[in-house]
């Protein structure tokens, strides 16, 4: 069990590796977690997200384990997406990269995962989403929260061990895997002591605030993103600059002593 846990880090790195030769973005270290397909928390996603949210066993019956990764974007890319209103094109493409490379990725885990008898099932990196709720019945980040990737910034964003600027995806498989521990704190400064919100400043649709998000504001401003990108040919509905320039961009925030 442990040396197919170790096979699949090792398939994700090499799998990265290969598919940077291809594009222009390129990917920092990978950080991977595993759930428990019946973690009790899976349920609870139902009263805090929606009833029609899914569970692990909804996609495949013989699911022991949810794969989470986080993959985060280089300094490059985050860098160019600091300044002004509207993202950058290496965001955009970024983005629409990494969301190539999570669907690919995820369809080689499955087969790689098959070919060693087990059973797998995944879920698209995005675009998955009700467009008029502005809400996924399979909430990515929910389930790396789950899997210890994370925990949640005022921001909305996962924030990981290294930041939150990249990107979630899940692999479900009826691999048993011994679930990582999660966080037993709040990372972000803001839900710790009150402190920092600079998320909500550098919002630039007016979106985000400390009591929540208004997710159709924000939408407004991916799609005029992902018109003025449009030469990218895949549509890059981004945005992002509540992420960047921020404490927890590429890491843990650090908590200034009183
Ligand atoms: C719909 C959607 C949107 C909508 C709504 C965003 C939102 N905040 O809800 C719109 C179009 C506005 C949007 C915008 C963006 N998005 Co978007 N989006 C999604 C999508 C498809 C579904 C998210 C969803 O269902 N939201 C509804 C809410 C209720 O769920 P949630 O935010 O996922 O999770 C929350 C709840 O679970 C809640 N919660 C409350 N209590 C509890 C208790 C427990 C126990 C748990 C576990 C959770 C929980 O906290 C979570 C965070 O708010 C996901 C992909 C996916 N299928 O997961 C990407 C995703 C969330 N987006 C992502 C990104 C990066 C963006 C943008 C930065 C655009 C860009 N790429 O430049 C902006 C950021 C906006 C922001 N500040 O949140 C990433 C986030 C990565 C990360 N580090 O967290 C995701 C995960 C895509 C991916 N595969 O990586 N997005
Ligand atoms: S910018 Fe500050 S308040 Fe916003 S999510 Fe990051 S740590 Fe939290
Ligand atoms: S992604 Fe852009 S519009 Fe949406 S909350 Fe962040 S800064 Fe505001």
């Amino acid at each position: 069990m442990n040396n197919m846990k170790q096979q699949i880090e090792d398939l994700i790195d090499q799998f990265i590796a290969d598919f940077s030769k291809r594009g222009q973005t390129r990917w920092g270290k990978p950080l991977i977690g595993y759930a428990r397909a019946d973690d009790p928390l899976f349920i609870s996603l139902k009263d805090y997200i929606s009833p029609t949210h899914a569970l692990p066993r909804d996609f495949l019956d013989s699911a022991e384990t949810v794969i989470c990764y986080f993959l985060p974007f280089t300094e490059a890319v985050i860098n160019s997406n600091k300044t002004g209103r509207y993202s950058s094109k290496l965001w955009g493409i970024a983005y629409i990269e990494t969301n190539r490379l999570i669907n690919k990725m995820n369809e080689f885990l499955k087969d790689r995962l098959i070919s060693s008898g087990y059973k797998a099932a995944f879920v698209p990196a995005t675009h998955n989403f009700n467009k008029e709720k502005l809400i996924s019945d399979w909430s990515h980040r929910s389930a790396a929260y789950i899997a210890g990737l994370g925990t949640f910034g005022l921001n909305h964003m996962l924030i990981t061990a290294n930041g939150c600027c990249g990107r979630v995806g899940t692999i479900i498989t009826s691999l048993k895997v011994e679930p990582t521990r999660r966080y037993d704190r709040e990372l972000c400064l803001h839900k710790i002591n009150g402190s920092c919100g600079r998320c909500v400043k550098k919002c630039v649709n007016n979106a985000l605030a400390v009591d929540g998000l208004d997710r159709h504001r924000c939408y407004q401003m991916l799609l005029e993103n992902g018109e003025r990108l449009r030469d990218l040919g895949d549509l890059a509905d981004v945005c992002g600059k509540c992420l960047v320039e921020v404490p927890c961009s590429t890491g843990i925030p650090l908590v200034e002593e009183g």
